[in-house]
């Protein structure tokens, strides 16, 4: 049996994040959409790049259990970024990357639900996101 990906946009539960910040200012850059998830060997391989406005793209991430590999591309001119699952071991985090690089990280997913993950030199400045573990 073949059993597809299926991806989720949460595009409402996160705009209700952004609205909860109390930001007057809009939202800037940042995507809600979530990447197109594919696998390699068995491990959901995930791209999300990070640039100059402190942002996640994409800041939604859904994914089935399992194995997972996030890659972090930081495309800005500036600052590093990192990309850090508080819920998850620190050796499972994607360690500061410089601008123009990138680096990864692979971990087992924890169980099926929702959880925070943060660059954390920008959290303040709203450099956050969502990791959706969908139900086995
Ligand atoms: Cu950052």
């Amino acid at each position: 049996m073949t059993r597809r990906l299926i991806l989720t946009v949460a595009t409402a539960a996160t705009a209700v994040l952004l609205a909860a910040c109390g930001s007057s200012g809009g939202t800037k850059g940042g995507s809600t959409a979530s990447a197109a998830v594919s696998t390699v060997d068995g491990v959901q391989q995930i791209t999300v790049k990070a640039g100059d406005n402190y942002r996640f793209d994409p800041a939604t991430i859904t994914v089935h259990p399992g194995k997972v590999k996030i890659t972090l591309i930081n495309d800005g001119q500036g600052a590093p970024h990192n990309l850090q699952l508080p819920s998850l071991p620190v050796g499972d985090w994607v360690p500061l990357t410089s601008a123009g690089q990138s680096a990864s990280a692979t971990f087992e997913t924890p169980a099926p639900g929702t959880y925070q993950f943060v660059c954390s030199i920008h959290e303040r400045q709203g450099q956050v996101g969502k990791l959706v573990v969908l139900p086995s």
